[in-house]
């Protein structure tokens, strides 16, 4: 019999471990590492309609319009003859900065959410007979249409994660290319996020948008990462896999010149798979964060990548880095610049905001609520700073839909694919502060499972709550059996009660993985001083980290990390009040203009002291 029980188990884990390397490679046709292709940026100025009735996407019967509507606003706006009526047009009168939000470009746009067109020409280089040509969007909020020359290329929602289509072959001119994107940034209940957020609804084309040339075989997306159980071994072992259109099987081979490796990939299916023995492999550390160049090859193709190698784990109580327990110095962070109000994008903002997590002497950022530009994984790849990345699944989504579920399968897949290959990422996040029901779990429970089938070398978490039974902090959301370590916010003495009531608060953790927690704080608004009793004031958030702190220090020994609520004051429509707010959320350790507040150096004081070994 236990001969029979282990060669099941045997079977079973085989099965599993074949479905799981299919479901691994499940494409959406996103192409991986755009900054390592031939591209052309679309950048800059566009040209815009404001459309809040869709004038340009309906008839006044409210019927979609046809392709070929000259009234369409994905059709040229110039008059056929001087008879023709037109009413709509494109003009240098109405431009937006791509990529941006509109909100922080026009007054006009501060609280609009609807519909934009945004209209760009352009003069191409036409592909040759073995190129293909796609246009690539960063990511635009919520939701996209694009037509090029008057056809339209797809649509796409989600307003946080890349896309791209293929421009068919012969509708690319040389001049006078007519690109046209309708922008519709409306909150919708089944949509996610949904409705209701604690964020600023930025619309419009927020990130990169570029045309990108490839060859008809073209390396479509690739994985490389530590082998997690090589971590034990002198000699480390290197696996992945990569995958190209089409489903072609031309020779692969990854190279890591700095290392003298070059190695063939072999070819199960559609993916080829490699695995590489290496001796003197440089971890990647938060002291060392070292980077290797990683070059995938076919014969036509050629993606040139920096990728760190280290592992992450879950053992007992602990998280592992490199085998090594780790505390988690955490902080949120939104995607904003509170200065400019708008959303932050690109390089510059993310050493601006990576930086200010390093003067905290943070070592890890929890990336609330959505998937942030590449920038920020690819400055954190480089600093030596951890990632928890997230999909919008916050509050109070339509749990019971599925469409909802594929929606959400969705974005989590997109983020996954966007950025498998960034060391600094260590824990995808299925969600926020979800409410605990049948429907809820089962929803949550299918992310995290799926997020565990597209990428089985990080850690699966979502922020839960607390609540209070019998006056005790207690933490048994059913969600919690299937994340790999517990994550909850967290907020006694703002949300309840005083900071002090963390004095003699009891706590009653349901599970004996790693706990994290994901939020806490307090609202101050900077420059505001009074005493400590007085909400609002800078020392009240400050009695509230030391109370939270103190608190922290007296937690089991699961206590792995603490990322608090946030970075940043931020913007939301959801704060009201007219002395200490005006729509924003003002619990930041920096305030709107960038200035340390008191809460700070407290939380930098604990840091630096776990750093020296006292938690
Ligand atoms: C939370 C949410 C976060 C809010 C924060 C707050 O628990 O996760 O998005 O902004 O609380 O300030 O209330």
């Amino acid at each position: 019999l236990p001969d029979l029980y282990r060669s099941t188990l045997r079977y079973a884990s085989l099965l599993a471990s074949i479905l799981l390397s299919i479901a691994s490679n499940a494409q959406q046709g996103l192409i991986a590492n755009v900054a390592a292709r031939k591209t052309v940026s679309l950048n800059g100025d566009w040209q815009y309609i404001v459309d809040p009735y869709e004038t340009g996407f309906y008839n006044y019967r409210w019927q979609e319009r046809s392709e070929n509507d000259r009234e369409a606003y994905w059709n040229t706006d110039v008059p056929e003859n001087k008879t023709e009526r037109k009413e709509h047009g494109y003009t240098d009168e109405y431009i937006l900065q791509v990529p941006q939000d509109w909100n922080s470009q026009d007054p006009k746009f501060l609280y609009y959410e609807g519909t934009v067109w945004y209209k760009k020409s352009f003069n191409a280089t036409l592909p040759s007979n073995n190129e293909s040509v796609y246009i690539h969007f960063g990511a635009v909020n919520y939701e996209a249409h694009v037509y090029l020359n008057g056809q339209k290329l797809g649509m796409h929602t989600g307003g946080f994660t890349p896309f791209n289509f293929e421009i068919p072959r012969g509708l690319l001119r040389e001049e006078n290319n007519f690109l046209v994107v309708k922008v519709d940034n409306r909150r919708h209940k089944d949509a996610v996020p949904t409705l209701n957020t604690d964020w600023w609804n930025y619309g419009g084309i927020t990130r990169d948008v570029n045309l990108i040339t490839v060859p008809a075989t073209y390396i479509q997306d690739y994985f490389v990462s530590l082998d997690r159980a090589s971590i034990h071994e002198k000699q480390k072992t290197i696996n992945g896999w990569v995958v190209l259109h089409g489903a072609i099987r031309s020779d692969v081979t990854i190279e890591i010149p700095e290392l003298k490796v070059k190695t063939k990939a072999v070819y199960k299916t559609d993916t080829a798979y490699f695995s590489i023995k290496i001796k003197n492999l440089q971890l990647w550390t938060l002291q060392y964060p070292k980077l290797y160049q990683v070059i995938v090859s076919s014969a036509n193709d050629r993606v040139i990548d920096k990728v760190g190698f280290r592992t992450i784990a879950v053992k007992g109580k602990q998280i592992l880095l490199n085998n090594v327990p780790v505390f988690l110095r955490g902080i949120c962070i939104h995607e904003e610049i509170p200065q400019e109000m708008r959303r932050a994008n690109g390089r510059k903002d993310a050493l601006q905001l990576l930086g200010q997590a390093k003067e905290l002497n943070a070592n890890m950022v929890r990336l609330a609520h959505y998937p942030h530009n590449e920038a920020m994984m690819k400055v954190a790849d480089s600093l030596g700073i951890l990632v928890w990345s997230e999909i919008p699944v916050y509050w109070t989504i339509d749990f019971a839909n599925a469409e909802v579920l594929n929606k959400a399968k969705q974005q989590l897949q997109e983020m996954i694919q966007r950025d498998r290959n960034r060391a600094s990422i260590v824990i995808w996040s299925v969600g926020n502060e979800t409410p605990v029901n049948e429907s809820r779990t089962n929803f949550m429970r299918e992310l995290v499972f799926r997020a565990r089938a597209l990428d089985n070398t990080r850690l699966v978490s979502a922020a839960l709550e607390v609540h209070n039974v019998n006056s005790t902090q207690t933490i048994d959301d059913p969600l919690g059996q299937y994340t790999d370590i517990v994550s909850v916010n967290e907020y006694l003495g703002w949300y309840g009660g005083l900071p002090n009531n963390c004095r003699n608060a009891k706590w009653a953790v349901k599970y004996d993985k790693p706990l994290f927690f994901s939020e806490t704080g307090a609202e101050a608004l900077g420059g505001f001083h009074a005493d400590s009793l007085t909400r609002w004031s800078e020392e009240y958030q400050e009695w509230y980290y030391r109370e939270q702190i103190e608190m922290m220090k007296r937690m089991p020994d699961n206590y792995v990390g603490i990322s608090p609520w946030i970075l940043n004051d931020f913007r939301s429509p959801k704060r009201n009040n007219p002395l200490y707010q005006e729509g924003w959320n003002n619990k930041g350790l920096f305030d709107q203009k960038g200035n340390k507040k008191k809460a700070f150096y407290v939380l930098k004081r604990y840091y630096d002291e776990v750093e020296k070994g006292r938690k």
